[in-house]
């Protein structure tokens, strides 16, 4: 049987469960999630391989309009993300309006075969599913909708045979190994990251990066088996009152947020850890285009 292969895009407006979804698709907990609008800050691969087909999902930022770079960068990776796709899954939450057509025009004018999916019907009766059905149906037409809840793994095996059904046959871009693009170092940041998301307030949050700074590994280095992962990694804000919110009293919160995050890290990486974190302050650096650079967010 010929290999099939692609890239299909996952794309949406903030919140609506792309990350959820992408990890369900994987199998894997490859992409950060938080109740919080902006946790996705980049292109994210999840890859999924079987002996005759691989196929190439990314996660994206939600789609916003741009208040400053950091934010041109994460729609930089959404615009990237939609040139090479072979698909695209343009997710939807059950309960959300569209009455600005700035988004849609983004998506849809590129003649990529395009699926709806209608997330979240966990949280609605099937009379308001069926009159978004009818509601996606009038309004773009695409090749297909879905009505599925990714929270809870919902209608998504049908999905995946319908992708597999446009992909093109091609041959593997990845090695069939690979389960995603990115490395260990950018994973256990996002995971510091997403505690910090779930930890704090207001613009915290989107104030903050997260940069490993150190990542070695006994068994490596040392040759010691059964040897820890010693991590270090700095945590960046944009201004004292916010390094001290996030020390917190005698150190607290970052404390928690350190633990929390450790426990993430071991089992990702399947390995003990030993993590220490710094806060740095790096004035207004998400408007400052050689700090957005040196974090990986090229424009
Ligand atoms: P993203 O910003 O589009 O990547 O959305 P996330 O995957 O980060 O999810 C945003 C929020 O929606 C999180 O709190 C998820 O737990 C929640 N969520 C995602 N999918 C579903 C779903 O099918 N049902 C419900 N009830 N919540 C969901
Ligand atoms: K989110
Ligand atoms: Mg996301």
């Amino acid at each position: 049987m010929a290999h099939k292969a692609g890239f299909v895009s996952i794309i949406g407006k903030p919140n609506v469960g792309k990350s959820t979804l992408m990890n369900v698709l994987v199998g894997e907990r490859l992409s950060i999630i938080t109740p919080k609008a902006q946790t996705t800050r980049h292109r994210i691969l999840g890859i999924v391989n079987e002996e005759d087909f691989q196929i190439v999902f990314s996660d994206t930022p939600g789609i916003i309009k741009p208040k400053y770079s950091l934010q041109e960068s994460m729609m930089s990776f959404v615009n990237g993300s939609l040139t090479d796709a072979d698909v695209l899954l343009f997710v939807t939450d059950i309960h959300e309006q569209y009455d600005e057509e700035d988004v849609l025009e983004k998506v849809l004018n590129r003649n990529i075969p395009t699926i709806v999916l209608i997330n979240k019907i966990d949280t609605a009766d099937q009379a308001q599913v069926e009159e978004k059905i009818t509601y996606w149906q009038e309004k773009i037409n695409p090749l297909a909708i879905y009505a599925i809840s990714a929270l809870h793994k919902h209608n998504v095996d049908g999905l995946l045979d319908k992708v597999l059904e446009i992909l093109p046959e091609h041959p593997p871009y990845y090695d069939k190994e690979d389960l995603t693009d990115r490395s260990e170092r950018f994973f256990v940041s996002e995971m510091i990251r997403e505690k910090i998301f779930t930890n704090y307030q207001k613009e915290i949050p989107y104030s903050t990066e997260v940069i490993i700074k150190s990542f070695k590994d006994e068994e490596e280095t040392l040759g010691k088996k059964g040897g820890i992962i010693r991590i270090s990694a700095e945590i960046i804000v944009e201004r004292d009152s916010q390094k001290n919110i996030l020390i917190g009293k005698a150190g607290s919160m970052l404390k928690k947020v350190g633990t929390e995050a450790r426990l993430e890290i071991e089992k990702f990486l399947e390995r003990k850890v030993f993590l220490e974190m710094f806060v740095k302050v790096i004035p207004d650096w998400r408007s400052k285009k050689n700090y957005l650079k040196s974090f990986g967010y090229e424009n």
